[in-house]
C-alpha cells in the first residue's frame, strides 16, 4: 500500500491512502509508549483528519509488530503527570481519547503486539479494533501506580461487562487476541502479515457507505453513554441536517431579507 506522508512529525507518522488517514505512533524502541509530545502530535493529526474532507476513516496504530502502544512513557512520568519539554506535567492523552470519540468519522485501531496500559485504553476508545494474532491486551495501572477511571473503566465495562472489566483492572492479567475476540474487545483477529491488508479492506467497505449515516450512528452510539456531551454531538448532527433543509433556510433568509418567515408550506409530520 502506497501511503503518502501528510505531514512530518517527531514521534508519529501521519499518512494518507485513498480516503484513509493513518496515524502511527513511532517509538518502537519503547514499545510505542507515548510522551506528551506524541499525544500532542496525535491530537494535531486527528484534528487534521476531522477537517480534511478527503479523509473518511482514520486508522490508529503503532510502528512495527511488537506493540500497538504500551501507554504513558514511564521515564517521563513526573510529579502529577507526564512531563514534556516545557516541564509541565500533563495527562493530555485524555484529550486525545475525547477526540477519538467525537471525530465524526470511524476510527479503527490496528493492533499488533502489545496494547497495554494507556495504550489499551486508546484501542478501547476507537470505534473498531482489528487485531493481529500476536496482539496482547491488558491494563497495568494498579501495578505501576496509575489508573484510568474514565473511558478506560466505564467504557471498557460497557464493552466487556462489569465483571470482566474489574478482572482486567484488578488482576492486570494479559489476554491474547482470541480471548479478546471472545470478550468482544476486538472485532476481528487476522494473521499478523494480513493486518494492514484487512484493515484497509474494512476501511474501503466503510468508505463506500453514506458519510452522514456513519456520522449519525457514531454520535448515536456515543449519546447513549456520554450524557449531555453525547446528546450535544447527536443534536449537533440533527442541526446540521436541519440547516440543509428549505425549512431552516426560510428562517435565515427571512431574517436577512427583513421579512416575516413563511413556514406555512412546510409539512407538520405526524
Ligand atoms: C509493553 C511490555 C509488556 C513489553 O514487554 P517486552 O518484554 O516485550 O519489552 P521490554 O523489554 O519490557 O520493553 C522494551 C523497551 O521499552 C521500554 C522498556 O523499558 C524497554 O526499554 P529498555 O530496557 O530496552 O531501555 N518500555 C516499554 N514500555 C514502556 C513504557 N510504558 N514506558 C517507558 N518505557 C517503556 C512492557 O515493556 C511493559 O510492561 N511496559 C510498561 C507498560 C505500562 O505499565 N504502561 C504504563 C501504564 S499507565 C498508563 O499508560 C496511563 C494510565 O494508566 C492512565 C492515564 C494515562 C496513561
Amino acid at each position: 500500500i502506497n501511503w503518502e506522508t501528510i505531514k512530518e512529525f517527531n514521534e508519529i507518522r501521519f499518512e494518507y491512502y485513498e480516503g484513509i488517514g493513518k496515524i502511527t505512533i513511532n517509538r518502537p524502541h519503547k514499545r510505542n509508549a507515548f510522551t506528551p509530545l506524541t499525544v500532542q502530535e496525535m491530537i494535531e493529526a486527528m484534528t487534521h483528519c476531522r477537517y480534511d474532507d478527503k479523509i473518511g476513516v482514520v486508522v490508529l496504530t503503532g510502528e512495527g509488530t511488537e506493540a500497538f502502544c504500551s501507554g504513558g512513557d514511564q521515564s517521563v512520568r513526573g510529579h502529577g503527570g507526564y512531563v514534556g519539554n516545557d516541564g509541565v506535567p500533563r495527562l493530555n492523552v485524555l484529550d486525545l481519547q475525547k477526540l477519538i470519540r467525537s471525530i465524526p468519522k470511524p476510527v479503527i485501531a490496528m493492533v499488533a503486539g502489545w496494547a497495554i496500559g494507556g495504550g489499551h485504553v486508546l484501542h478501547v476508545v476507537c470505534d473498531l479494533t482489528i487485531a493481529a494474532e500476536n496482539a496482547k491486551f491488558g491494563q497495568t495501572g494498579p501495578k505501576v501506580g496509575s489508573f484510568d477511571g474514565g473511558f478506560g473503566a466505564s467504557y471498557l465495562a460497557r464493552i466487556v461487562g462489569q465483571k470482566k472489566a474489574r478482572e482486567i483492572w484488578y488482576l492486570c492479567d494479559v489476554y491474547d487476541a482470541n480471548e479478546a475476540l471472545q470478550m468482544g474487545l476486538v472485532n476481528k483477529v487476522v494473521p499478523t502479515e494480513k493486518l494492514e491488508e484487512t484493515t484497509v479492506e474494512w476501511c474501503k467497505k466503510i468508505l463506500e457507505k453514506s458519510p452522514i449515516a456513519l456520522r449519525m450512528l457514531k454520535s448515536a452510539f456515543n449519546a447513549e453513554l456520554d450524557g449531555q456531551a453525547g446528546i450535544q454531538e447527536l443534536a449537533g448532527n440533527a442541526t446540521l441536517l436541519y440547516y440543509l433543509s428549505d425549512e431552516a433556510k426560510e428562517g435565515k433568509n427571512a431574517f436577512m431579507e427583513k421579512r416575516k418567515p413563511d413556514f406555512s408550506k412546510f409539512p407538520k409530520f405526524p
